[in-house]
């Protein structure tokens, strides 16, 4: 299997965790991006394999290339043992649903960082990136009022949650998000002391 990779990107990052958690790592050939991604000019190697031109995106033995990040993580889970995603049921849902307020924060995050980084100067929108600040916000606010009940659980919710706290970490150290939510914070710095998100953490 082939993976087109970034090391700073937080849903290759997820993909990561996941392969190094269910042992198939060596498994899958990293492939940079030639010449990376970009919202304003589609990768023509990654469109190949994936029209929305974005990473991850995995090619698989069977010839099929998979994306986005939620499904190659459940492929992967699949072809191991099937452990970070729970059988349909309450555990599942409370899963997923982290998983999509993780991946929530980071669409709203990249599109502030795009605005930033990308937009013209004199075109940029300062309520844009409020609008989507306002978003990132809301939901570490719902992970802090729930973070007392994640115990020892670690399945794509929590891994996502723990990506999307790490790009925050990464990309916007300035706006403290651990202030605003200091028990996710302490939750997050123990959790990081697993071998794979170690080994995963954007430099
Ligand atoms: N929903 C996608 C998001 C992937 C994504 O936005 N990746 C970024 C890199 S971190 C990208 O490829 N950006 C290029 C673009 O937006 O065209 C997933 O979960 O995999």
């Amino acid at each position: 299997m082939k993976l087109y990779h970034s090391p700073s990107s937080p849903y290759v990052r997820k993909v990561m965790v996941l392969l190094i958690e269910t042992g198939l790592d060596a498994k899958v050939e990293k492939v940079p991006a030639p010449g990376g991604v970009s919202p304003v000019a589609a990768n023509a190697e990654v469109q190949k394999k994936n029209p929305l031109a974005k990473i991850p995106a995995l090619m698989t033995n069977d010839g099929d290339t998979l994306f986005d990040s939620p499904v190659i993580c459940e492929y992967i889970d699949h072809l191991a043992s099937g452990k970070f995603f729970p059988a349909p049921g309450p555990k599942r849902w409370t899963a997923l649903r982290r998983q999509a307020v993780g991946d929530g924060i980071l669409d709203a995050a990249l599109l502030v960082r795009y605005e930033a980084t990308l937009r013209p100067e004199d075109k940029r929108w300062s309520d844009w990136d409020k609008g989507q600040w306002q978003k990132v916000e809301a939901s570490l606010g719902d992970i802090e009022r729930e973070v007392a009940t994640f115990g020892e659980t670690f399945d794509i919710g929590t891994i996502t949650l723990a990506c999307a706290l790490g790009y925050l970490d990464f990309r916007f150290t300035d706006r403290n998000w651990r202030a605003k939510a200091p028990k996710t914070a302490a939750w997050f710095d123990k959790l990081s002391e697993r071998p794979s998100l170690k080994a995963t953490k954007p430099a």
